[in-house]
């Protein structure tokens, strides 16, 4: 493609034109961010025309819509990618390399939009990716977050968030769609009025404060079809027009408050991964973007179709974990007052239109709204919600009589709070985890009930990621070889990585295989020399672990794993190490102490040991600034191991575990999330696996079993590493600085279950998984055949096949090609 579109000429004078238009420059004057704006805009000029094809193909299919709704979309950058799914990156590096720019250095003038925290918001952009590219009309929902996650700066080893105006500089990619603004009201009362003609009630919102939800629209380019799909993130503007009579009567100070309200609502993104800190703000932005997405739903089926009753045979709403969950009321509030239609009927209709994806079972993520913040806010909704309980309840007493415990453990409303997943599971068709695994655990424990209750509704989608980002866009050396060996299939069929096999024992394939690697790391190496004035060693084991940082994920596990490495080389330091360079890249919630305190430790540890001389560079840490979605794509590339270390059973699947597995790196993980999966696929000798089970791990939670205190008395290398935590090693002298850290793992001095994440238990074979990973590398030709199978065996982990699985049993989809 590109193909009748791009020519090479009419885009270097498209470029030069933009320059003139926007800047009034030639392009020997402009910036580099200058540039990056006029070869946006003339990209941008090739999508919207497929754009519109796309539209038009729609508006004749009329094919049944996805409307993903998500208040986390972790895009990335735009540029690169759309000229790969333009399939004219290599055309458009050589026009601007004629015109004597470098495309890697104008992707970077981009900002990283990053309107999401990590795994969730991430998966949402893979998912629209891979819908566009098979060809399904879908629409993401979401928030124009003025500032996205924060930019972190490490000062002194401490994390500084800094604030991300991605905006500063206008954004290419975005349209603004004033025609299709919605109102969204909040508070008030409701005011009930019997309609004599209908015979009904009807509810009418009075005194309420409400503001103007505006659409932007980005577009999401399907790979080498001509599908542009859209994601539509809504921001908020005042209503000044209608409200202007508050200030005829003198209420300056209601009008005012309104203006705010529509400022402060899409302000920031909470920075928050897994954990719910109940803000009446992030309620407010839930209803906000959900009122708005499921107007605008309503209105475009009304426009081509006359039947309301038609809704689930013409849209579904995915629910992105429960913040959308709020869409269930508000489908019902707008069927019944709207459209005053029935309970039962509008109940029907949104039973069948709903589903849910449940993103963890962490307690601590879990949305419960207290009743009195949420009826206050949304009078109407929580009236609705009610009602859905109040009917709810009976049903349990139905199929339970008698049973109290029932309702108790289940009622949408309880306890004076709100339980938003239960809303979710109750209002929709289907519940979905994001791994075999973890969907087992929702079924057996978690949502026990709800599966006992409703089995047809629980089924398994195990997450996966779209090669086009983090293969071909993140390492097109590796790309471009295995197109080289196997063709050009897998961009859009991944199992065809398959073919790879048979280069396993194929000398001069492993050879270039790794050399590969070897230069990704060049390139990394180079990065952190930039970034973090460290020199590392290409030839050391790259040893990543990426992710957010949470005491689930256990980077402190690692970096005590790290500090008795150093202590068992300074022991002995005749002892034979192959030379090894710790990275991590983490964010921590703002909020979050003692991941924070997590973050201060690795940069500690870091410190000493890689100014340490004596051990001659055999060991190195590296603390990743900032980690974010263009980094990753570098890292990945570049990594030799992939740590997914979580405590069994906590983590819900993972996607940068199969990011590191498509680009050639061996798991060292537990038994958890899609790791099981993973290890299926590839084989357990191509992995190194240890630590608990998930059922274990169970266990001990369940009977309360777990003694730290065991593992520090009887083991020297443990209490030893603990002692340095809290007798100055890493803290100049400080013996406080990480007492906090110490206290959670052995509960001599705080509050909650003593290493609540099993840290201890599995120090020991996570130790003996380390010492299996050196000795697999010192095996270099076996080395690169484990990691040559890595690659071959992630076909399963696409978000092409996620993707398909959710049409195939969930959404029930029309295919849309785009006739010429
Ligand atoms: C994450 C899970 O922690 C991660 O395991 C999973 O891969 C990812 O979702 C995508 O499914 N969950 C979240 O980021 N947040 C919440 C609230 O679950």
């Amino acid at each position: 493609m590109l193909d009748s579109h791009f020519k090479k000429e009419e885009f270097k004078k498209a470029v030069k034109e933009n320059v003139k238009m926007l800047y009034r420059k030639t392009i020997d004057e402009a910036t580099q961010q200058q540039i990056f704006q006029a070869v946006s805009l003339a990209v941008k000029d090739v999508i919207i025309d497929n754009w519109l094809a796309t539209q038009k193909q729609y508006e004749k299919d009329d094919p049944k819509i996805v409307y993903y709704l998500s208040m986390e979309f972790l895009m990335g950058r735009a540029l690169g990618n759309n000229l790969i799914n333009l399939t004219a990156y290599k055309e458009v590096k050589e026009a601007l390399d004629e015109l004597g720019f470098d495309l890697n250095v104008i992707e970077d003038q981009e900002p990283d939009p990053a309107l999401g925290n990590g795994g969730l918001g991430r998966l949402a952009a893979c998912f629209l990716d891979s819908l566009a590219t098979l060809g399904y009309c879908a629409y993401g929902c979401g928030i124009r977050y003025h500032y996205g996650l924060f930019k972190q700066k490490i000062e002194d080893g401490y994390q500084i968030e800094v604030p991300d105006n991605w905006l500063k500089d206008g954004y290419p990619f975005e349209l603004r769609r004033p025609e299709y603004a919605k109102e969204v009201k909040f508070g008030g009362y409701v005011r009930v009025e019997y309609d004599a003609a209908t015979g009904r009630n009807r509810f009418i919102q009075e005194g309420y404060q409400s503001v103007m939800a505006i659409p932007y629209d980005m577009p999401i380019v399907g790979y080498n079809n001509k599908i542009v799909n859209t994601l539509r993130i809504w921001d908020a503007e005042p209503i000044t027009d209608f409200r202007l009579d508050l200030f005829d009567k003198g209420e300056y100070h209601k009008a005012v408050e309104q203006e705010n309200l529509a400022k402060n609502i899409v302000e920031v993104l909470y920075p928050n991964d897994n954990h719910y800190a109940g803000k009446e703000l992030r309620l407010k932005q839930q209803y906000f973007f959900i009122s708005a997405s499921i107007q605008e739903a309503i209105a475009k089926f009304k426009k081509n179709h006359d039947d309301l009753h038609d809704l689930p045979k013409k849209v579904t709403f995915q629910l992105n974990d429960t913040h959308p969950t709020m869409t269930v009321a508000e489908l019902m509030r707008i069927l019944l007052d709207e459209e005053g239609m029935e309970w039962e009927e509008a109940w029907e209709i949104t039973t069948h239109t709903c589903a849910y994806t449940n993103h963890t079972i962490m307690a601590e993520a879990l949305e419960k709204w207290p009743i009195e913040l949420f009826s206050k806010l949304l009078p109407r909704v929580y009236q609705i919600i009610e009602e859905i309980n109040r009917r709810f309840i009976l049903e349990i007493q139905n199929k339970y009589p008698g049973n109290q415990e029932k309702i108790q453990k289940m009622a949408i409303i309880y306890d004076g709070q709100v339980k938003m997943a239960h809303l979710a599971i109750a209002g929709g068709y289907s519940v979905n985890g994001v791994a075999r695994l973890h969907t087992e655990i929702l079924e057996k424990q978690e949502l026990k009930d709800f599966y006992e209750m409703y089995p047809e509704k629980f089924n398994n989608k195990t997450n996966g990621i779209t090669q086009r980002r983090f293969l071909m866009h993140a390492n097109p050396l590796l790309a471009d070889w295995i197109t080289d060996h196997i063709g050009d299939g897998w961009i859009t069929n991944l199992p065809e990585l398959a073919k790879l096999k048979v280069y396993a024992d194929d000398k001069k394939a492993l050879q270039e295989f790794m050399n590969i690697k070897y230069q990704n790391k060049v390139r990394l190496a180079k990065y952190i020399q930039e970034h973090n004035g460290i020199e590392v060693n290409p030839h050391s084991i790259f040893d990543v672990q990426v992710k957010r940082l949470h005491e689930y994920k256990r980077q402190l596990m690692n970096i005590l794993h790290v500090m008795y490495l150093y202590n068992e080389i300074k022991a002995h330091p005749e002892m034979d190490f192959y030379p090894r360079t710790f990275i991590f890249g983490a964010k921590a919630a703002a909020g979050y102490r003692r991941a924070k305190l997590t973050i201060k430790l690795i940069n500690s540890v870091a410190d000493v040991i890689n100014n340490d001389a004596s051990i001659n560079g055999k060991l190195k840490v590296v603390f990743i600034e900032n980690y974010r979605v263009s980094n990753a794509e570098l890292i990945f590339a570049a990594a030799d191991v992939s740590e997914q270390i979580s405590t069994a059973s906590k983590e819900a699947s993972g996607t940068g575990n199969m990011k590191f597995m498509l680009n050639g790196a061996p798991t060292l993980g537990t038994m958890d999330g899609a790791n099981v999966e993973i290890v299926e696929e590839v084989g357990a000798e191509n992995a190194f696996i240890f630590g608990l089970t998930a059922d274990q791990v169970i266990n001990y939670e369940n009977n309360g079993g777990y003694d730290p205190m065991q593992y520090f008395n009887n083991d020297p290398d443990i209490r030893n590493v603990l002692m340095q935590l809290i007798n100055g090693t890493y803290s100049n002298g400080d013996f406080n600085m990480f007492h906090e850290i110490y206290d959670s793992l052995l509960n001599t001095n705080c509050s909650d279950r003593a290493d609540t994440y099993f840290i201890l238990a599995d120090f020991k074979s996570y130790a003996e998984a380390q010492k299996r990973v050196e000795a697999a590398y010192r095996d270099s030709e076996g080395w690169a055949k484990m990691a040559l199978l890595n690659t071959a065996c992630a076909g399963k982990f696409s978000s092409d096949r996620t993707i398909q699985q959710y049409v195939d049993e969930i959404w029930h989809l029309d295919k849309v090609t785009i006739e010429d």
